[in-house]
C-alpha cells in the first residue's frame, strides 16, 4: 500500500470574495482525491462543480508539459527545452531594449496566490528592477468599480459575517450566487434571522431563488436607479441629518442637484415603475443596517461604467450606515477589508525607467499597434478571449516580434497570437497562499512539478541571469519570499512555518466592518457627494448619470456561470466535466426578441455588430427581459463584439493604487438565426 498523505490547499480558482478551502491526497507523488476542507473557516467544506472538476486538471493528457517554439505564428510548433526558451526571448529582449518589452499578468497567475499578491508582485519586481512596461491587472476585472465607489469613499467592504450576523436588509446589486457562493451562505443566514433580501439585476439569475424581490432594470441603468432612491431620500427627509453633517461633504450641491431626478425620471431609463424605486428608496431608508453587495465587475461593464459605483456608493452615507454593523457595503470581488494587507516586494520605489504606456488598456493595444511594445510576456492570461474588440487586439498582437505565452493548457492566444510557449505548474505543484477578507490561507505544495512545467518565478529568475539585472530574486526560495511578504502587521508577522502549524490559515487583523472609525478613502477623509478630485481630473463632482447613446439593437451584457472562471483551462474544453455541462456559448435572449428575430431556443444563432460577429446558441428564456441579451464570458471570439474605447482619461489613471483604465466592454448586437443545429456553432478547441 502506497503511503498517502493530505495536504491544505485551496481551490485553484479565484472567485473573490470567495475562495474555497481544499484538501488533497496524494500517494507515492500521485494525486488520490479532492474534498472540501471542512475546517476552512471561509468556506467550510464547500467546493462548487468547478472545484471538484479541478482534479482534471491532473494528469490531463491536453496538459503544456515542455516549452515549444515556432518560426511563424499559424506554423507548427516544435519541443524544446527551458534554456534554449529563456535564451531566444532575452535575445529579442536585449534586440528591442527594455522600454519595448511589456509584461502581462492574469488570473492563472494567482491560482495560488489571489488578494495575497505576492506572485504578482514578483513579476512588478521583474518589471521595475529591468525597467520595462508592465500593467495592473485589477483594470480588467474589479478596478473601475472600485474606482467609482473610492471617489464617493469606500472602497473597503464589510465582511459576510458581519452581514450575516447583523443585517436586516441585504441588497445584491448586481451580485450573483454563481460568482460568490459563500457569501450567498451568509445572505441565506441573514435571510432566516429574518432580513429581507431584494436582487437587482438585469436578468432573473440564481441569486433570484434567495431573494424576497427581484428588480430586473436595463442593463446599464443602475445609475438612474440610485441617484432616483437618493431623490426619494433626500426630497421626503428620509436621510440621517447628522451623520450627513459630521461624515459628508456636500450634501446641499447634491440635493439641489438631485431635484430633477426622480422615480420618473428613473423609471424612462430603467423600464421600471416609478413607484417601485419609490418603494425600493423608502424600505433602504427605513431598514437599518442595510448592506449593499455590489457586483465587482460585470456591473461596471458597459454603459454604467463607474459611475454607477460612485452612486450606489453615496446611498449609505445618506443613511448613516457606513461604520455601522451589517451597514454600508458588503463583499465585492477585489475588496478588502479594513487593515488588510501584505508586505510589497514590487521594488516600486526602485524602477529603474519611467513608465511610458499607462494602466489603460486601450493603450496597450495601441502601442502593439505603433510598435512601442514589440515583446510580450503574458502570464497566466488569455488575453485574446479577456481583452475587447479582440479583432483589434488579434491585429494588433500580430505586429509584435514575440509574443510569450506561460500557460497550463493550450488556448485560444496561444493558437493565434504566440511564438513561445513555457509551461506553467499548476497550483498543487507549487507553495502559494489566498487570502479572503478575514483569513490568510496556505496553498501547500502537494505534487512534484510534472514534466518541463515550471512556476513564473522561473521566468523572471531565467531572464535576469542573461539580462544582468541584479536582484529580482533575493530570496532562497519561494517559501522564504512568502515569509517576507506575510511579514506585516494585518497578518501578525506570520510565516509559512506558523501557517503550517496552525492547520493552514491565521485569522488576519482585520475590522469585519468596514471603515469603523469613519475616516473615508478621499482627501478630505469624508464621503464626498461632491468631489474635487474627480472635477481635477475632468470628470464630473456630482454623481451623475450620462445619456448613454441608444443605438441600434441588443444590448450585450456579461457575467458567470457554475461551468466556467473564465477562459481557464482552454476556454474550460480540457476539464471534461465543465466542458460537458456547457458544451456551447449559450446566449440568453428573451422569448419576444427571438421570435422578432426568427430565432428559436436551441438553434444556432450569429451575434453580430459593426465590430466582429460571433456564433453562439440561442437560449430563449422568459428569466431575460426584452432589450438586451446576456452571454457568460470566457468564450473564444465573444469579445469581437465588445468596445474597446477606454472608459476613464489618463488624468484620472493614479488616483488609487490599483489600475482603472478599463475599456468599455459595452455592445449592442444583432441577431441572426443560422438554423437549428447547434453542432454549426464553433468548436473552441478549433
Ligand atoms: N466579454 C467579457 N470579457 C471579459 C469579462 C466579461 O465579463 N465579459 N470579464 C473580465 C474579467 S472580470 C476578467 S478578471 C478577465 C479575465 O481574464 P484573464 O485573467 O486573462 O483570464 P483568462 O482569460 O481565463 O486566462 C487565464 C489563463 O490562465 C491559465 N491558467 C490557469 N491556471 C494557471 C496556472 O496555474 N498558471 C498559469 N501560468 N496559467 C494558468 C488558464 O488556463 C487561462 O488560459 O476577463 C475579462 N473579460
Ligand atoms: N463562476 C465564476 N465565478 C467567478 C468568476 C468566474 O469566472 N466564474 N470570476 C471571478 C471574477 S474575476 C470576477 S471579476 C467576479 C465577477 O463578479 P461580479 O461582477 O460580482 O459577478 P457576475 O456574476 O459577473 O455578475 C453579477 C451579475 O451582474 C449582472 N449584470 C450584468 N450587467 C448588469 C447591469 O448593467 N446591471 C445590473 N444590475 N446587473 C448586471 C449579471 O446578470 C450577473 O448576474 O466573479 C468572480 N467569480
Ligand atoms: S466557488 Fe470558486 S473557489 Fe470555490 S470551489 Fe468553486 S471555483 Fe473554487
Ligand atoms: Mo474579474
Amino acid at each position: 500500500m502506497p503511503r498517502q498523505r493530505t495536504v491544505t490547499t485551496m481551490c485553484p480558482m479565484n472567485c473573490h470574495p470567495t475562495l474555497c478551502g481544499m484538501t488533497v491526497t496524494v500517494a507515492d507523488d500521485r494525486l488520490v482525491g479532492i474534498a472540501g476542507d471542512v475546517s476552512n473557516p471561509d468556506s467550510e467544506g464547500f467546493l462548487c462543480m468547478r472545484g471538484k472538476a479541478a482534479h482534471e486538471i491532473v494528469g490531463n493528457d491536453r496538459r503544456l508539459l515542455t516549452p515549444l517554439m515556432r518560426s511563424r505564428r499559424g506554423g507548427d510548433w516544435h519541443a524544446t527545452d527551458w534554456d534554449a526558451a529563456l535564451d531566444a526571448i532575452a535575445a529579442t529582449m536585449r534586440a528591442v531594449g527594455p522600454g519595448a518589452v511589456g509584461f502581462w499578468q492574469g488570473h492563472g497567475n494567482w491560482a495560488n496566490d489571489y488578494a495575497f499578491g505576492l506572485k504578482r508582485a514578483q513579476m512588478d519586481r521583474f518589471v521595475n528592477l529591468y525597467g520595462c512596461e508592465g500593467w495592473n491587472p485589477a483594470m480588467v476585472c474589479w478596478g473601475l468599480g472600485a474606482f467609482g465607489a473610492g471617489l464617493t469613499g469606500a472602497i473597503e467592504t464589510s465582511t459576510k459575517e458581519d452581514m450575516s450576523a447583523n443585517s436586516e436588509l441585504v441588497i445584491l446589486w448586481a451580485a450573483n450566487t454563481v460568482s460568490q457562493a459563500n457569501t450567498m451562505r451568509h445572505v441565506e443566514i441573514a435571510k432566516r434571522r429574518g432580513a429581507h433580501v431584494v436582487a437587482i439585476d438585469i436578468r432573473r439569475t440564481e441569486a433570484s431563488a434567495l431573494a424576497d424581490e427581484v428588480i430586473l432594470l436595463r442593463p446599464g441603468s443602475d445609475t438612474a436607479l440610485a441617484l432616483a432612491m437618493m431623490h426619494v431620500i433626500v426630497a421626503e427627509g428620509r436621510h440621517d441629518a447628522e451623520l450627513v453633517a459630521e461624515h459628508t461633504l456636500g450634501f446641499a450641491e447634491l440635493a439641489r442637484h438631485l431635484a430633477p431626478m426622480t422615480p420618473d425620471w428613473a423609471a424612462a431609463r430603467t423600464g421600471l415603475p416609478a413607484e417601485r424605486i419609490a418603494a425600493l428608496a423608502r424600505r433602504y431608508a427605513a431598514t437599518r443596517p442595510a448592506m449593499i453587495v455590489m457586483g465587482g465587475s460585470s456591473l461596471h461593464k458597459g454603459d454604467n461604467g463607474w459611475q454607477a459605483a460612485r452612486a450606489i456608493a453615496c446611498l449609505p452615507a445618506l443613511t448613516g450606515d457606513y461604520g455601522r454593523p451589517g451597514g454600508g457595503l458588503g463583499p465585492r470581488h477585489g475588496g478588502r477589508s479594513h487593515g488588510a494587507g501584505f508586505a510589497d516586494l514590487s521594488a516600486a520605489d526602485r524602477r529603474t525607467a519611467p513608465r511610458r504606456i499607462p494602466n489603460q488598456m486601450e493603450a496597450i493595444v495601441a502601442a502593439l499597434e505603433s510598435g512601442a511594445i514589440k515583446v510580450l510576456v503574458s502570464i497566466g492570461s488569455n488575453i485574446l478571449s479577456s481583452f475587447p474588440d479582440s479583432n483589434r487586439v488579434r491585429a494588433a498582437l500580430a505586429r509584435a516580434e514575440l509574443v510569450v505565452f506561460h500557460d497550463i493548457f493550450p488556448n485560444q492566444t496561444m493558437r493565434e497570437a504566440a511564438d513561445i510557449v513555457l509551461p506553467s505548474t499548476i497550483w498543487l505543484e507549487e507553495i502559494g497562499a489566498k487570502s479572503t477578507n478575514t483569513h490568510i490561507h496556505l496553498s501547500d505544495r502537494a505534487l512534484p512539478a510534472a514534466g518541463a512545467a515550471r512556476p513564473a518565478d522561473a521566468i523572471y529568475r531565467g531572464l535576469a541571469e542573461r539580462l544582468g539585472v541584479a536582484d529580482v530574486y533575493p530570496w532562497p526560495d519561494q517559501e522564504a519570499a512568502m515569509d517576507a511578504a506575510l511579514d506585516h502587521p494585518a497578518t501578525g508577522h506570520t510565516t509559512v512555518a506558523d501557517l503550517r502549524a496552525a492547520g493552514g490559515r491565521v485569522r488576519l487583523k482585520v475590522s469585519d466592518v468596514a471603515y469603523p472609525t469613519r475616516e473615508f478613502t478621499t482627501p478630505s477623509g469624508k464621503i464626498e457627494f461632491v468631489s474635487a478630485r474627480a472635477a481635477a481630473m475632468g470628470l464630473p463632482a456630482l454623481p451623475e448619470c450620462p445619456d448613454t447613446a441608444e443605438g441600434d439593437g441588443l444590448r450585450l451584457a456579461h457575467g458567470r456561470t457554475f461551468a466556467h472562471f473564465h477562459a481557464f483551462y482552454d476556454h474550460a474544453r480540457a476539464l471534461p466535466t465543465l466542458a460537458a455541462r456547457e458544451d456551447a456559448p449559450d446566449l440568453w435572449i428573451a422569448p419576444a426578441d427571438a421570435a422578432r428575430h426568427g430565432v428559436a431556443d436551441g438553434s444556432a444563432i450569429e451575434v453580430a455588430n459593426t465590430r466582429g460577429a460571433f456564433r453562439a446558441r440561442a437560449k430563449v428564456t422568459p428569466r431575460m427581459p426584452p432589450g438586451a441579451v446576456w452571454i457568460r464570458d470566457g468564450w473564444p471570439g465573444l469579445n469581437a463584439l465588445t468596445d474597446g474605447a477606454a472608459v476613464l482619461p489618463d488624468t484620472a489613471l493614479d488616483a488609487f493604487p490599483f489600475s482603472v483604465g478599463q475599456s468599455r466592454f459595452g455592445a449592442r448586437v444583432r441577431l441572426r438565426a443560422l438554423g437549428p443545429d447547434p453542432a454549426a456553432g464553433p468548436d473552441p478547441a478549433d
